[in-house]
């Protein structure tokens, strides 16, 4: 890794990432006001786009302090510290209500108008070329200190696949997300290589029924994931893990063949990592009908 590699743990589901240093890198930012040819052609290229502050950083802190008041009550944060900050007590002692209040975050029309923030519905409409389409099913995740469990290696389309491959996830941090708290991490140039894994499932599930053919779950799949262990995937591919230092208005664009997972948050001022990932595509695109409704425990997808 370059100069800018400094001294911090990287974990994620067991695996330590930063013990093989050779198989990271940086995610490469983008200047989202280059022209669209420029963007479109660095997104096929690369699979993704890290969209420096495209959002309102206001807007998006503003969400911050929203969810993190709500969340509260529960004994989620620190009794006394500014909600904004989301700073973690240690425990939540009312867990139950933490989860109601989890749940109606992803149903208050706050949440919708965050997504469908103008500069975000203008990048899409002109990125897709189309009239653009926000899958209902979104995603909100916040993720305390120390919590060993983070999103395992995978790509979307897993879960997708009874719609168009021509849609775009969003990855959105909710306040700045520095490598140690835990942010995304992207295996480069794994958009060729989930294609290649995409087809040969399409393969191995061609004799199971419609359902079972587009489950993540079904008996050739590993609950949609590829695999915990991110420094052998690695090394199998001989690739690299791309980390990054996310900041408050940023928003990264994946396609849906483009591996990636989550890292441990080690915050050392127990900062609560909170982000959203949600998906666009086109009208007029085959659309993926179990995505119809807001995600709950347990839906499956
Ligand atoms: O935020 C995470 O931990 C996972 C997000 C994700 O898998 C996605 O954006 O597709």
């Amino acid at each position: 890794m370059s100069t800018r590699m400094r001294e911090f743990t990287l974990m994620s589901n067991g695996y330590q990432l930063s013990q093989t240093p050779q198989r990271l890198g940086w995610l490469e930012p983008t200047d989202p006001t280059l022209p669209m040819e420029q963007l479109r052609q660095k997104y096929r290229a690369d699979g993704y786009l890290w969209l420096k502050g495209i959002l309102n950083r206001e807007a998006v802190q503003a969400f911050r302090r929203r969810f993190f008041a709500a969340m509260q009550a529960s004994g989620l944060l620190t009794a006394g510290s500014d909600p904004e900050e989301g700073i973690y007590s240690g425990e939540t002692t009312h867990k139950e209500l933490a989860h109601r209040i989890f749940m109606e975050a992803h149903r208050w029309s706050e949440y919708e108008a965050f997504c469908t923030a103008p500069e975000i519905v203008r990048f899409y409409a002109e990125f897709l070329g189309g009239e653009i389409y926000l899958h209902k099913r979104k995603l909100i995740r916040y993720n305390v200190p120390g919590d060993a469990r983070t999103t395992g290696a995978h790509y979307d389309l897993v879960y997708l696949r009874g719609g168009t491959d021509r849609l775009c996830s969003s990855w959105i941090p909710i306040g700045d997300i520095p490598v140690e708290m835990g942010g995304l991490t992207y295996l480069q140039g794994s958009d060729a290589w989930g294609r290649k894994m995409e087809a040969e499932f399409s393969r191995q599930n061609a004799d199971l029924s419609p359902e079972e053919r587009i489950s993540a779950y079904n008996k050739n799949m590993r609950e949609g994931w590829l695999t915990n262990d991110l420094p052998e995937l690695a090394e199998r591919v001989n690739s690299r893990w791309l980390i990054a230092d996310y900041a408050c208005g940023d928003m990264v664009v994946h396609s849906p063949y483009m591996i990636h997972a989550a890292t441990v948050n080690y915050n050392s001022e127990q900062r609560i990592r909170l982000s959203t990932d949600i998906r666009y595509q086109r009208k007029d695109d085959a659309i993926d009908m179990r995505w119809t409704n807001h995600w709950y425990p347990g839906d499956k997808l």
